[in-house]
């Protein structure tokens, strides 16, 4: 073999062996072996070479390309053999590490009330309705007996969406929804979210109410009275006192507030000798919701007769109860989602 190929071949074999990926072995193959490579523009020169010289010449290049082609595929094998070792090694799982574990969720306070709310009153027989949070003037207002220009609009500070829409400043609007699609008797609780323009303590943008109502011949004041006791006392405890106050409501006659026996004193007014509750300012009573017997005007806006039919109606605030319950100071807390305050209920 002559110097030039010796050379050739020492020089090719080194690279191989130098070679650390399949891409350089790739390269390689190309430009030694490939259409434009040396040793095959070697083999073509053979044609140039004097007709005795060429068998010999023709055996060397041959054998050399046979040991070239030989090396690179044992050298590829090798490659490939590190690198899937370097892989396993690299996703080598220790099947004995302890685990991740998932956090379990939990429901938000406001959803565990709101259940125990609903299945208190699922328990007497009510069922479940809901409506639109954008509502109508007509049924968040006008149909409630609360005409335009009224000063009973001023109780509800309205975020308007449009001259004639509203997000619903209360759950009542449901009450004329219902009573339009359907006839009496009626037994309906409506929970929903309910908005005003309103931002404090006790007092939040956005906020949740269950309505209730029930519509039939000679429901009276004092089915009411039964229903919210019973409910009051499901919720707080058998021993809760329950009063009602005369007060207003343009969609009720008569109204009233509903107050609770003060959860923090029992109903004494203080805590400690000379210390007078905080919760409910030394009264001993807490307001809980409002109620009354629905107003006539009421039913004539959904064509039912007064003269023949007669209800109830009630609307609660649920994160009221909830702070109550929980004996949480700042309504704030239920949408801050601060994980610490979260995690303690559930
Ligand atoms: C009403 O909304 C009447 N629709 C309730 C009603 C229904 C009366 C049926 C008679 C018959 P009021 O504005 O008082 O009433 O609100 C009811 C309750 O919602 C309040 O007792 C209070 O617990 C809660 N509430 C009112 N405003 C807010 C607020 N901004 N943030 C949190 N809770 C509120």
């Amino acid at each position: 073999m002559n110097e030039s190929l010796e050379a050739l071949r020492g020089e090719v074999l080194d690279r191989i062996q130098q070679s650390n990926s399949e891409m350089e072995i790739e390269q390689l193959r190309v430009e030694v072996l490939g259409r434009k490579g040396k040793l095959t523009l070697l083999l073509r020169g053979l044609a140039d070479l004097p007709a005795e010289e060429r068998p010999q010449a023709g055996q060397e290049l041959n054998q050399l390309r046979r040991v070239v082609k030989e090396h690179l595929d044992e050298r590829l094998k090798v490659i490939k053999e590190q690198s899937k070792e370097r892989a396993l090694e690299e996703e080598k799982i220790d099947i004995t590490l302890p685990g991740t574990r998932w956090e379990r969720g939990r429901a938000h306070p406001l959803t565990l009330v709101l259940d125990e709310i609903i299945d208190v009153f699922w328990g007497m027989g009510f069922e479940i309705a809901r409506g639109p949070d954008i509502e109508d003037d007509y049924h968040n207002f006008e149909a409630l007996n609360i005409p335009k220009d009224h000063p009973a609009r001023d109780m509800q500070d309205t975020f308007f969406v449009s001259n004639d829409r509203v997000l619903r400043t209360h759950t009542s609007p449901v009450q004329i929804r219902t009573m339009e699609a359907r006839k009496p008797p009626l037994q309906v609780i409506v929970p929903g979210a309910v908005y005003r323009h309103d931002d404090d303590a006790t007092h939040s943008p956005m906020f949740h109410q269950v309505e209730g109502f029930m519509v039939d011949r000679q429901i009276s004041f004092a089915d009411l009275r039964g229903v919210l006791t019973h409910f009051l006392r499901q919720i707080f405890s058998a021993e809760t006192g329950v009063r009602f106050r005369p007060s207003f409501f343009p969609f009720t006659e008569p109204s009233a507030e509903v107050d609770i026996q003060c959860v923090i004193c029992g109903g004494k007014g203080v805590v400690s000798e000379g210390q007078s509750c905080r919760i409910c300012k030394g009264t001993g009573w807490l307001e809980i919701m409002g109620a009354g017997m629905i107003d006539p005007e009421v039913f004539r806006f959904v064509k039912y007769d007064p003269e023949k039919v007669s209800g109830f109606a009630f609307g609660m605030g649920v994160e009221r109860i909830a702070m109550l319950k929980y004996s949480i100071d700042d309504i704030r807390l239920f949408f801050q989602n601060d994980l610490r305050f979260l995690r303690q209920f559930g």
